[in-house]
């Protein structure tokens, strides 16, 4: 059993798949805290969970542009390089997936709205390690690739890849992080080294770090080339040729989701009822609104936690909204509550997931509905 060395896990992670290890954090304790504990911290493995010896450890950078290839142990990155310290949300492409699955069947994990979590990430500056590595940027460089330690069957490792431009600013704050809310990495968020991609999809926070590649292609990994791509409703396979001219996810859309009360949940007629959830988009684009509806009733606007206050441009972490609803007094049966985020360039959830279907599930941006069950 190659999974038999995996570790152990907080019993309270709502598992998705137990090899390799899936899970999402259950929402009540998402929407309790601005910063997710490592312990509660959603985990998406494509693989074993490697276990490096640190003491061996070396992280290689190489490829176009630089002119030799450079070595680091950790105390070196550490000890080299001024150490930054910045909250970011990573979310999966195919959180919310289960409700694109219902729409119509899609292929994947059948994900709830817990695919997505916030964590303090300390590390350094990948745009001082090509610096400092003599990184010369020439019009045939295109991409940075990233390797991890976790390798398939056929020893091929996870990977992923960004576009250059990203890699080399250092306002894009793209980090190779050691800590994890102030401890080291847990093993199956990365340890001992990941990189962490503010603003961009999940899948190319490559965790297990051991090998940096600038090139003018992109990761030729399975997972950049095959996978996380998204294609027209009217597609509903894709064969590599097709995969091959898709663009590959990046900065993801604008979401948000209503993480309280649990959907279904029994309420009185008259209650004052309050709706917690997130909001976050990619990019570093900041949530300015999130509107709240009811089937019964006209929008209104939730209060954004003043927490969430983050620098133009910046916004690597999440929005936790909330909202007071009062619930009508002469009313029975099933009310619909809605949310949609609107992020500072105006982008906005669509409403409904049918029309953004596609076959992998990935994307699932929609406006998060719950009903909740009136009683008099
Ligand atoms: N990195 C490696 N080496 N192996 C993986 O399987 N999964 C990716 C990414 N980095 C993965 C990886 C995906 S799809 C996601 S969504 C995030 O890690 C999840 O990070 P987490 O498990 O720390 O929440
Ligand atoms: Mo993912």
């Amino acid at each position: 059993d190659p999974y038999k060395n995996d570790p152990s896990r907080f019993p309270g992670l709502v598992v998705r798949n137990k090899k390799p290890f899936n899970a999402e954090t259950p929402l009540t304790l998402l929407a309790d805290k601005y910063i997710t504990p490592n312990e509660i911290f959603f985990v998406r493995n494509h693989l074993p969970v490697p276990h490096p010896n640190v003491n061996e450890y070396k992280l290689q950078v190489t490829g176009r542009g630089i002119p030799e290839q450079v070595e680091f142990t950790l105390d070196q990155l550490k000890n080299t390089f001024e150490s930054k310290t910045i909250a970011v949300t990573l979310q999966c492409a195919g959180n919310r997936r289960g409700e694109m699955n219902k729409a119509k069947p899609v292929k994947g994990l059948e994900w709830g709205s817990g695919a997505i979590s916030t964590a303090e990430w300390t590390g350094v500056l990948l745009s001082d390690v090509l610096k400092h590595a003599n990184f010369r940027l020439d019009d045939n460089i295109n991409h940075v690739q990233f390797e991890g330690m976790d390798i398939d069957p056929e020893k091929k490792p996870y990977g992923a890849s960004i576009p250059v431009h990203r890699a080399i600013d250092p306002e894009k704050e793209v980090l190779l992080a050691y800590k994890m809310n102030g401890q080291d990495i847990p093993a199956d968020h990365g340890y001992p080294l990941r990189v962490i991609i503010p603003g961009v999809v999940g899948a190319r926070n490559v965790k297990w770090l051991s090998r940096i590649v600038v090139s003018d292609e992109e990761s030729p990994s399975f997972w950049q080339r095959y996978d996380y791509k998204g294609f027209s409703p009217a597609v509903e396979q894709a064969s590599n040729q097709v995969f091959d001219d898709a663009v590959a996810i990046q900065e993801l859309p604008v979401q948000s989701s209503i993480c309280e009360p649990k959907s279904e949940s029994t309420v009185n007629a008259g209650d004052l009822v309050t709706l917690k959830g997130y909001a976050w988009s990619g990019g570093g684009r900041s949530i300015i609104r999130v509107d709240v509806k009811s089937d019964q009733d006209e929008w209104i606007v939730a209060d954004l936690s003043k927490e969430a206050k983050q620098r133009p441009g910046k916004a690597w972490a999440w929005t936790p909204f909330e909202v007071g609803v009062e619930v009508p007094e002469d009313f029975e049966g099933k009310i619909r509550y809605c949310s949609r985020a609107v992020d500072d360039s105006y982008n906005v959830q669509p409403e409904n997931v049918e029309n953004i279907w596609t076959f992998r599930g990935v994307l699932a941006n929609a406006w998060s509905c719950i009903n909740l069950n009136v009683q008099k």
